[in-house]
């Protein structure tokens, strides 16, 4: 049996996921007979609440994606069927994962185009909030932009440099760019400010909140400032960043050095997830 990964939260959760079967590199059978009819309630119920804001609230990119991938709306996807369509438009791959993996695992799989979605789904009781990743945060939530070339170059880049982040001892600086831009990015459009962060585009509430609400700030990306921003895993967040475009991120991403922003912030304490700088650029929602 694979070792139990740290688990990244503040509150101590017990990971339900089972990890018995895991091969080394933390992959498990998707088992799709065995899902129960209730778990593809779930899986119905919770689409049919998200797919229809969508139009409304996500990327263009986000919305070409979930339509490319044409997941069923009625049954948990069988995720052999994704990967076809996956491998032709980008060449990644998901590879089913029993929940949260170590974060060197974790990297492995992005720098090598695989991208690990949780197999179980939450119970009808957590629609609204669950403390770890479930397939329907993981599928629909990641899925659809790993369609897109220019995103998907961007997270294989990210799963490049965990290594490089782990050595330098500055992994938390890396995570926050995870968190703010992949989790939790919103993104300027023809149509005027959208979602193509999956922690976002997975939960109701917080698709209009982070597009309607006048309380959090929206703040354009600016790469040294997201490193450097502590942030809040179990509540909606105080602070957006919000891209131009997706080869704004990737240029971030893929043509920077992070050493010596590594180097440079070091012993810098965290910025509060609240707190809005002289210098940053407020974006109108
Ligand atoms: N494991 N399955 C899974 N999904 C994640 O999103 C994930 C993980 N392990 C580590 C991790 N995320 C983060 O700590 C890294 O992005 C830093
Ligand atoms: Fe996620």
């Amino acid at each position: 049996m694979a070792d139990l990964p740290d688990v990244p939260s503040a509150q101590p959760i017990t990971l339900r996921g089972d990890y018995t079967q895991a091969a080394s590199d933390y992959s498990v059978a998707q088992d799709w007979e065995s899902y129960s009819a209730a778990d593809h309630d779930v899986w119905r119920t919770l689409y049919a609440r998200q797919i229809q804001l969508l139009e409304n609230y996500a990327a263009p990119e986000f919305i070409a994606g979930a339509r490319a991938l044409n997941a069923s709306s009625e049954h948990i996807p069988r995720v052999d069927d994704t990967n076809r369509v996956l491998d032709k438009l980008t060449g990644w791959q998901i590879v089913v994962v029993p929940g949260l993996i170590p974060e060197t695992h974790f990297f492995a799989h992005l720098s090598a185009r695989r991208f690990p979605v949780t197999r179980w789904i939450r119970n009808p009781d957590e629609l609204d909030y669950l403390a770890e990743p479930d397939i329907f945060h993981d599928f629909f939530g990641h899925v659809p932009l790993l369609t897109n070339p220019v995103f998907a170059r961007f997270m294989q880049a990210y799963g490049e440099a965990g290594p490089k982040a782990i050595a330098a001892g500055a992994l938390h600086m890396l995570a926050r760019l995870y968190w703010y831009m992949v989790e939790f990015g919103l993104i300027r459009t023809a149509q005027g400010l959208r979602v193509y962060g999956s922690g976002i585009l997975s939960s109701k509430s917080e698709t209009v909140y982070s597009l309607r609400d006048p309380k959090p700030h929206r703040i354009a990306f600016e790469l040294e400032r997201v490193m450097l921003t502590d942030y809040l895993i179990d509540d909606f967040q105080q602070t957006y960043f919000v891209i131009g475009s997706f080869d704004e991120l990737f240029h971030a991403g893929y043509d920077t050095d992070f050493a010596p922003i590594y180097e440079k912030f070091a012993d810098v304490p965290g910025i509060e997830p609240d707190c809005v700088l002289p210098t940053d650029r407020l974006i109108r929602s």
